[in-house]
């Protein structure tokens, strides 16, 4: 008999050495270079992978975890995740940025000098892909065994530029310094099929099975990055596929005979299906490709799923007890109807038993309330594309229609508004209908969204099944986004909170409610502030060539630019504030600076063209020494989480103006209170969940809430009688007509004149008399110092129920049935 071998597995040690020695050996053997020769990127890079060990050692513990237990799963199917910037999250996480900083120093370069190298995966557009990134965190960090799935685009989100105010695209080549935080594993390459045709399975009574043939197929190539948890040793993973062309595809007898372009188009027809991301938020983008993208995601997806499933479990009656899918958004939703083709044609079930199978397994999230955001796709689109998944959506709707009418007898009307295929003259699938139908939970992102989806949008499913809807209100991960982003006001609550528990039970804030009323603690709060803002305006000086004053009050709007959001109201109020102060150039104001920051999709014009307003008001603001005394407007371009997490921290009001019963949540309301800004706002979304906790007295609200929104439009709203009857609003639409931000021509900016005098489809001029007379109510409060001090600090002691990590908990107790599984250090 021969002495068992100990079994080989390196683990890096945990001292300041030990790191130091991975460092430099990692350079020399990783890198292939010295401490001599080193350039930026190189000692980025190492640094990465140091830190990186450390997390690749709890990783390979949590899955050998989660190989003894067998738990169960979530899977999270997500079109869209925005990460943000890794190394500093690695280094909280792995308690080591405390070696770093004295080997840095001893080298002579410093942390930050490495972090310009450090770029964000902007795999997403907005809030949904940032809430993806804040979930696997939470999930992480609870211990709860998951799976971030997702698309790995060679080119994430635009890169905003301005010229001449106008924003520019510029592509963004996220990977092209190499990405140190993710692994690729071919080994798990799955083949995806489109196009082609279906066969009947002559064996098959029923007719319900059949055999796919696709007309090409495309190789899907994963890699992962490490997703750690706070202050636990678990370490799940996001795993990211890309579109490679299957080994056939590259047409060496074309190449022979010199068609060298030819040779290679079925390689770059399939490559191009995660070349990039849609950039496009909240409006539906008819586009094949896209149509590919969701598929690709899906199939990649669901083949993976089902291989971890059988590392431990054979037989389908035990799936949806060890795997469950959670839909976000309408993206993923075609995945019903792949589990029903892999169990039903590939593995030979019973379409009854495939069918409680897959409604058991997936939950849909709804992010939204703006039906062009819901998505719908040609039936004629999906019949060429995916013929078998058009088969299975017929027969998914066929059964539930029957459902439908045995409800409601004779109600030919409902069966219309309820069926999965929409009528007309282009017929069209509807995705929402799809997911809801194949589900066991919807749910919606804040109270009143979730309200008004049972009420509006998806009304007459909440009719027939009311247990399937729930309300899961958003949350944000308080590590990137206070103790990150905010290491001052971090350190400050620790001290005042006696230690640093509130990171993972963030309800602890409220211990601050107390020293709200302390002046020393006041005091140190504003100081916190201040030195963020200065941090800020040194960014911003950078970024835009204009200095800002960091005792000005710092009003921010950072978001997508879209109508609904109104952009163009907050705009409004900063040409009333330039009115104002060249009708009376002696009186006092308080001094602002205003910061917007944001996107807007390339094709969506109307946004692109205020978005240049608002570089032109700037222009005229920071030039005019009479009106620049009071008040800057700054717009920092490119706007990303990079920099949510520089100018949330400095922020002293954050607006969050939607019309009322539009923005299905926000998030970024959330970080903002978080970080102590007080919120102007409507009635809309988590804004209602703010200030029920927050306290109406530290909450600025104003305008229309959903219902006297909705009644104004049913009334037909009529925006030129608000600007007939509103001396302010007039001038303000009357300077922007006048040509003043535009050098005297008048033509440039008409279109967003009429926009707001013809149709206003958001009412921004019906709610801009209460929007002015409430940032007076904020200029007025801002004089009291103490006072405004108070309100910020009771708005982060009392914000902690906005953790992602409650979010999670939520999602664990009321939908996914889920136990957390223990790695042990
Ligand atoms: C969004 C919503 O617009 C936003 O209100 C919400 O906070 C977010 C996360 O739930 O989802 N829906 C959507 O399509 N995008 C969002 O940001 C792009």
């Amino acid at each position: 008999m021969t002495e068992a071998r100990p079994r080989l597995r390196r683990t890096v040690g945990d001292s300041l050495e030990d790191f130091e020695r991975d460092l430099i050996s990692n350079l020399y053997y990783q890198r292939g270079t010295t401490i001599e020769s080193a350039s930026g990127p190189d000692g980025y890079h190492t640094l990465a992978v140091t830190v990186r060990d450390r997390l690749v050692d709890r990783y390979a513990r949590t899955a050998a975890a989660h190989y003894a237990a067998n738990p169960r799963f979530v899977y999270y199917l997500s079109a869209e995740y925005l990460l943000g910037r890794q190394l500093r999250q690695n280094l909280l996480y792995t308690d080591t940025e405390r070696w770093v900083r004295p080997i840095a120093e001893d080298l002579g370069v410093s942390l930050e000098a490495l972090e310009v190298y450090d770029v964000e995966p902007g795999l997403g557009n907005g809030g949904l892909g940032r809430l993806a990134a804040c979930l696997l965190d939470s999930m992480a960090t609870l211990d709860i065994p998951a799976v971030g799935y997702g698309i790995r685009y060679e080119f994430g989100i635009f890169k905003q530029t301005f010229r001449d105010g106008q924003q520019v695209e510029r592509p963004d080549d996220w990977t092209f310094y190499g990405n140190p935080w993710e692994f690729p594993a071919p080994d798990d390459r799955q083949l995806v099929g489109f196009y082609g045709t279906t066969k009947a399975d002559p064996k098959d009574p029923t007719g319900l099975k059949k055999h796919w043939v696709p007309g090409e197929t495309v190789r899907g190539e994963p890699s992962h990055m490490l997703v750690p948890g706070y202050g636990t040793q678990t370490v799940n993973i996001i795993r990211l596929w890309q579109a490679r062309a299957s080994r056939e595809s590259f047409d060496l007898a074309r190449f022979g005979v010199g068609q060298y372009v030819e040779a290679v188009d079925d390689i770059v027809k399939a490559e191009n299906i995660s070349k990039v991301l849609y950039p496009d938020d909240s409006t539906e983008l008819g586009r094949e490709l896209r149509l590919k993208q969701q598929y690709f995601l899906v199939a990649c997806s669901l083949r993976d799923i089902i291989r971890r499933y059988r590392l431990r479990n054979s037989g389908w009656e035990g799936f949806a007890d060890k795997v469950v899918i959670q839909l976000n958004d309408t993206h993923p939703v075609v995945a019903v109807t792949e589990l029903m083709r892999l169990l039903v044609d590939e593995h030979g079930v019973g379409w009854d038993e495939a069918w409680s199978i897959t409604r058991r397994t997936f939950n849909y999230t709804c992010h939204t309330l703006l039906p062009e955001a819901l998505e719908t796709w040609p039936v004629r689109l999906l019949e060429r594309l995916l013929p078998r998944h058009m088969e299975i959506i017929y027969a998914i709707n066929h059964f539930f229609l029957e459902e439908v009418r045995a409800a409601y007898p004779g109600d030919e009307d409902v069966v219309r508004r309820m069926s999965v295929i929409q009528e007309g003259d282009e017929r069209r699938v509807r995705m929402a209908h799809l997911a809801v139908v194949g589900s066991t939970a919807v749910n919606g992102v804040a109270e009143l969204h979730t309200k008004l989806l049972a009420e509006t949008t998806l009304h007459d499913f909440a009719t027939l099944w009311p247990e399937r809807f729930h309300n899961v209100t958003n949350g944000v991960t308080p590590r990137r986004f206070l103790r990150m982003a905010n290491p001052r006001l971090s350190t400050l609550i620790t001290e005042s909170l006696g230690d640093e528990g509130w990171l993972t039970d963030l309800e602890r804030l409220h211990g601050l409610g107390t020293a709200a009323d302390d002046p020393a603690f006041r005091a140190a709060w504003r100081d916190v502030k201040r030195q963020n803002k200065v941090e800020l305006a040194a960014a911003v000086e950078r970024s835009t060539g204009v200095l800002i004053d960091p005792d000005a009050l710092a009003d921010v709007m950072i978001k997508r630019f879209h109508e609904y959001k109104r952009q163009q109201l907050k705009l409004l109020h900063v040409i009333t504030m330039v009115n104002r102060i060249r009708a009376d150039p002696q009186a006092t104001y308080v001094p602002r600076t205003v910061l917007f920051g944001g996107k807007a999709a390339p094709g969506y014009h109307a946004m692109k063209l205020l978005i240049q307003l608002v570089n032109a008001v700037a222009d005229v603001v920071n030039t005019d020494p009479v009106i620049a005394r009071h008040l800057r407007v700054v717009f920092p371009p490119d706007y990303n989480v990079t920099k949510a997490q520089f100018v949330i921290p400095a922020a002293d009001l954050s607006e969050q103006i939607s019309l009322a019963g539009k923005e299905a949540s926000g998030t970024g309301n959330m970080k903002l209170a978080l970080n102590g800004a007080l919120t102007i706002g409507t009635l809309d979304g988590a804004n209602i969940e703010i200030r029920d906790r927050v306290g109406a007295d530290n909450f600025f609200l104003f305008g229309m809430d959903a219902p006297a929104a909705a009644a104004l439009r049913r009334s037909g709203y009529s925006p030129r009688s608000f600007y007939e009857a509103d001396f302010e609003l007039r001038l303000a639409v009357d300077t922007i007509a006048s040509g003043a931000f535009a050098k005297g021509d008048r033509s440039v900016f008409a279109p967003v004149v009429d926009a707001m005098l013809g149709r206003d489809e958001y009412m921004a001029l019906a709610d801009y008399r209460a929007y002015v007379d409430c940032q007076d109510t904020v200029a007025e409060a801002w004089t009291d110092t103490e006072r405004w001090t108070r309100m910020s600090v009771l708005n982060t002691a009392r914000c902690g129920f906005f953790s992602s990590d409650r979010t999670v908990r939520e999602y664990c107790a009321q939908i996914w049935k889920v136990d957390p599984v223990r790695v042990s250090p």
